[in-house]
């Protein structure tokens, strides 16, 4: 039976390779994470999505797995995992796991047996065609660039990867593929583990031969068999990473009835500020009336009838504050700004590490990034005679390692992260943006992100209330309302740093009681400072 306990919940994520390394190798572990669990508990986290930390050669920071159901020993072992699903339940928080369903590693033994021969008992645990030198079957492309697909000459075949060449696609048409994933997800759930997190799973129905990358005819009916005998068995939390969901199928993901996921993580928000028919490195700045429409039509459409997750940051997208705010003179009221107006919102909060801090992008020279994307990206765009200014600016804009450099405990070395050589350099501006500094200071942004979880759990209306787009045709103010029988919480946010009239239905001119606010004083009633938002309750 599922209580639906994520539905007040606010979930963290925590990227393990640059959280906290307890061991002095520069990489964040396990242990790492142990030690902060006071903090999180600070926070008021109700459960903790960790990036993949199952064994990976790392190609892709751990997306890339080669054994399932091991902890890869730069993070630590099994017991380690043990420890921390036991001291986090000790403080009422739940471990949610990254599954990567759509490939595995080259390097897990399937793909070593698949690719040995065509009769492998293993061989059709992943997508292959046969072909000849030179020809690859199709134009598909790899989402880290390339081809998306690879020649194994002993075969004399091709085998389908959609991110690195490092990992192969599975096949889940392979009824024997889906059940080794559930056996595995069973074996976790035994553990202990509150929740998945599905890569990329819109990718596990496809079609290569059709171009059909991802959202196949058959991927529902995978994710309610694979929910039917795994997730629905527990009381878990489940998000799916859908890049091609829309308000309709996200009715199919995250139906009440339960028979799929909990929720998905939709990217229409995301994708605003990108040239039509480009990719994400293609830059323009983002158009703040789609913004509205968008976020507003996904807050209708799942009304009643599905769930929506909320989210600006992840590890795989630049810092919210740089990318939307402003992280100069007003980084804070913006960090702020973006918390109250997505936590007001019907769904499932996220944070990613450092967002409660205001954690901003970094400008590194080329040779200091580590992240796969962005070195092939580098590569392929300057060999095709982009200017390299051009492509370091879609670097410093877009790329991914914007949200992997080191968490910014304090202004010790290396910001407390490691007392060795970090795998990646801390952002510079760790002396001013840290934990430490933040708890000090009870102005300080992770103060507002404690207080609107809090308000998450004691008011009815966060979870409930139904959402009503105001002031549509505002070039610079985002407001709106939740209402749920007679209370009524007012969101309203000045989105850019000029100062505005807010002027507000006359319905509003009534007693409100202020929750929450991105500056320390009120100011007045009909006039917004820059970034200035805030959170009102009414009845
Ligand atoms: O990301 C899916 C994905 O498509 C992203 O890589 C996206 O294309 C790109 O990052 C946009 O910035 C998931 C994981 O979140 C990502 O970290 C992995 O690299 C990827 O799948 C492959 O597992
Ligand atoms: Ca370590």
């Amino acid at each position: 039976m599922n209580s639906k306990w994520w539905k007040q919940a606010v979930i963290y994520q925590i990227y393990p390779k640059s959280f906290q390394d307890s061991n002095g190798d520069g990489i964040g572990d396990l242990q790492g994470i142990i030690s902060r669990l006071d903090y999180l508990k600070k926070l008021g986290a109700d459960a903790l999505w960790l990036s993949p930390v199952c064994c990976s050669p790392q190609d892709d920071n751990g997306y890339d797995i080669s054994d399932y159901q091991d902890i890869d020993p730069m993070f630590g072992n099994l017991e380690d995992m043990d420890e921390l699903i036991e001291k986090a339940g000790k403080q009422g928080i739940r471990i949610i796991m990254d599954l990567v369903l759509n490939h595995t590693s080259d390097e897990h033994p399937w793909f070593k047996e698949a690719k040995k021969s065509k009769d492998n008992p293993y061989h059709d645990y992943y997508v292959w065609k046969d072909g000849v030198a030179g020809v690859v079957p199709n134009g598909l492309r790899a989402c880290f660039g390339g081809p998306a697909w690879e020649w194994v000459p002993e075969l004399g075949q091709y085998y389908f990867h959609q991110f690195s060449v490092k990992q192969p696609d599975l096949n889940w048409e392979n009824p024997k593929v889906r059940r080794e994933i559930q056996d595995m997800i069973l074996w976790w759930m035994e553990k202990g583990i509150g929740g998945f997190r599905l890569d990329v799973i819109d990718c596990v129905a496809k079609d290569p031969d059709r171009l059909i990358t991802a959202d196949g005819p058959k991927l529902h009916t995978y994710i309610q068999e694979l929910s039917r005998e795994t997730f629905q068995k527990g009381d878990l939390v489940t998000v799916g990473e859908a890049w091609s969901a829309n308000p309709e199928s996200a009715l199919l993901y995250s139906n009440p009835d339960g028979r799929e996921l909990s929720m998905v993580f939709q990217f229409e928000h995301i994708c605003l500020d990108q040239k039509k028919g480009g990719e994400k490195w293609d830059l323009a700045p983002l158009p703040f009336p789609e913004l509205k429409r968008v976020l507003s039509a996904w807050q209708e459409a799942l009304f009643c009838k599905g769930w929506n997750s909320l989210f600006w940051n992840n590890h795989d997208l630049p810092r919210i504050v740089s990318r939307w705010g402003n992280d100069k003179e007003y980084r804070v009221e913006s960090a702020k700004m973006f918390a109250i107006l997505l936590h007001g919102m019907q769904g499932t909060p996220y944070i990613y590490q450092g967002e409660e801090l205001g954690m901003t992008n970094v400008r590194y020279h080329i040779e200091d990034y580590r992240d796969i994307e962005i070195l092939n990206l580098y590569r392929e765009r300057t060999e095709a005679g982009y200017k390299k200014s051009d492509v370091m600016e879609s670097i410093y804009t877009k790329g991914r390692d914007n949200a992997r450099t080191p968490m910014q405990w304090n202004q010790g070395k290396e910001a407390g992260f490691t007392e060795g050589t970090p795998w990646i350099k801390v952002n510079p501006n760790y002396t001013k943006i840290n934990a430490e500094a933040a708890l000090a200071d009870d102005t300080s942004i992770f103060y507002l992100y404690q207080k609107l979880i809090e308000l998450r759990k004691t008011y009815d209306v966060f979870a409930d209330g139904k959402y009503r787009l105001l002031l549509p045709e505002d070039p610079d103010i985002f407001a709106y309302t939740r209402t749920l029988e007679k209370t009524v919480l007012l969101v309203v946010c000045n989105f850019y740093s000029n100062k505005v009239l807010l002027p507000l239905p006359k319905e509003f001119d009534c007693e409100k009681k202020l929750l929450a606010s991105s500056y320390t004083d009120e100011g007045l009633p009909n006039e917004l400072r820059p970034y200035e938002a805030r959170m009102y309750l009414i009845g």
